[in-house]
């Protein structure tokens, strides 16, 4: 691997950075608190090109390599990881989803407008039963001539109630197990399609969450991605690629909590010097500099595997695995070094601390994602 980042990474790295500072901060805590969806702001990224950084041009995407999808990821995650799980599923399950495996028509109707951010997008696996064990969809697509017929309920959906686009999964023929399974393109306002009410979340709390319902929703034929029975592995190979994204999102909010705590280090005074003179507080910063930069190390090895065309399914999951954990426990070090002060929404490490819990369930908890690992390794 080459660590050297190219002008064009640097470039990008800095657009977000400069984003998530003027236009993310200002209003991030009110947002957490009222659970508040920034719409204007995913305009914005979608006109910095942040919507559809990895797609080719000639559908509106940015032409950019995963690299810099995920540089984009940390920046933004240092700020506002609400903001920055947006980008993740528009790009990596939605966008990608659709460039790899959506045929030409698809492509031409849907992605030419997620990539632009004119369409915001939504990947519909989760059910009530059907987290973990996703060959279990109770959701079904019935044949019927030229349209399916979908019926179901999809759990947990990030931009559940804002989307234009949603990929759902679904079992068309459950005797044929997970090769039963489609992946359809579904519209906002098809009839039958319901969107539930929204979740009260413990972090991420910008993010728009929902319950979605499915009610004999015609969806024609056309809008199947992929042949009969490729829905269940439309789903993994997507998700391995979304893996990488959540793992930059971890890492992102781990850095960002980790520049706050040295921040505030170097200013806090206790027993007559700045407390990060205290070895407490020097050695916490050193564990937590040396570990995201580790996290940093398997996220871009990740996203390095996807750009040479290598196999990323291990790769993506290790980098998920462990930067999610580094995030978890060292927004809890950054809140602990803030003290009281820690516990106080202003000083932002309390909601990185609930924003980073995420990280360890969505796109495969970390149990699946050690399922992933041995098992690669064991076939090996
Ligand atoms: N790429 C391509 N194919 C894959 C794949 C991948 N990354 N992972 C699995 N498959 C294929 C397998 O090869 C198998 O196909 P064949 O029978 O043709 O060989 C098929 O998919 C079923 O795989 P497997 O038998 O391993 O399925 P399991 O039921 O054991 O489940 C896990 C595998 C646990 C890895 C899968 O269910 C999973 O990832 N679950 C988590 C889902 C998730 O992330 N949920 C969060 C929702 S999004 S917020």
């Amino acid at each position: 691997m080459d660590f050297s980042l190219t002008e064009e990474h640097i470039m990008i790295r800095d657009a977000a950075r400069d984003f998530a500072r003027t236009e993310l901060l200002p209003g991030v805590i009110e947002r957490d608190e009222k659970q508040h969806f920034p719409a204007e702001l995913v305009k914005k990224m979608g006109d910095l090109g942040f919507l559809g950084i990895m797609v080719d041009p000639k559908y509106g995407g940015s032409g950019m390599d995963a690299i810099s999808y995920v540089l984009v990821m940390e920046e933004l995650s240092k700020i506002d990881a609400s903001a920055s799980v947006i980008v993740s599923v528009n790009n990596s399950l939605v966008c990608y989803g659709l460039e790899a495996y959506g045929n030409e028509e698809q492509k031409q109707k849907y992605l030419t407008k997620l990539a632009t951010g004119e369409f915001v997008g939504a990947f519909c696996l989760s059910e009530p039963e059907a987290g973990s064990d996703a060959t279990s969809q109770a959701t079904t697509a019935i044949d019927n001539g030229d349209h399916y017929v979908l019926n179901g309920t999809k759990n947990w959906i990030t931009n559940g109630g804002r989307s234009d686009v949603y990929l759902v999964i679904a079992q068309t023929d459950r005797s044929k197990g997970h090769r039963g399974i489609n992946a359809f393109i579904v519209e906002k306002g098809m009839p039958g399609f319901e969107i539930g009410p929204k979740e009260d979340k413990l972090g991420i709390r910008g993010s728009d969450t929902h319950t979605l319902q499915f009610n004999d929703v015609k969806v024609p034929k056309e809008n199947r991605i992929g042949e009969d029975g490729f829905g269940f592995k439309f789903a993994m190979k997507t998700l391995s690629g979304g893996r990488i994204g959540i793992a930059a999102q971890a890492l992102g909010i781990a850095s960002g909590a980790y520049e706050l705590a040295l921040k505030y280090s170097k200013e806090r005074k206790a027993f007559g010097t700045e407390i990060c003179n205290h070895q407490a507080i020097a050695f916490k910063l050193a564990d937590m500099y040396t570990e995201i930069d580790a996290a940093r190390h398997l996220v871009m090895k990740a996203a390095w595997d996807k750009d040479q065309g290598n196999n990323y399914d291990r790769s993506s999951a290790m980098a998920k695995l462990y930067a999610s954990k580094v995030a978890m426990e060292h927004t809890v070090e950054a809140v602990q070094i803030h003290g009281g002060n820690g516990f106080v929404k202003e000083y932002h490490v309390e909601r990185l601390m609930r924003d980073a819990k995420i990280t360890q369930i969505y796109e495969g908890t970390s149990e699946i994602q050690k399922i992933v690992i041995s098992r690669s390794l064991i076939k090996e």
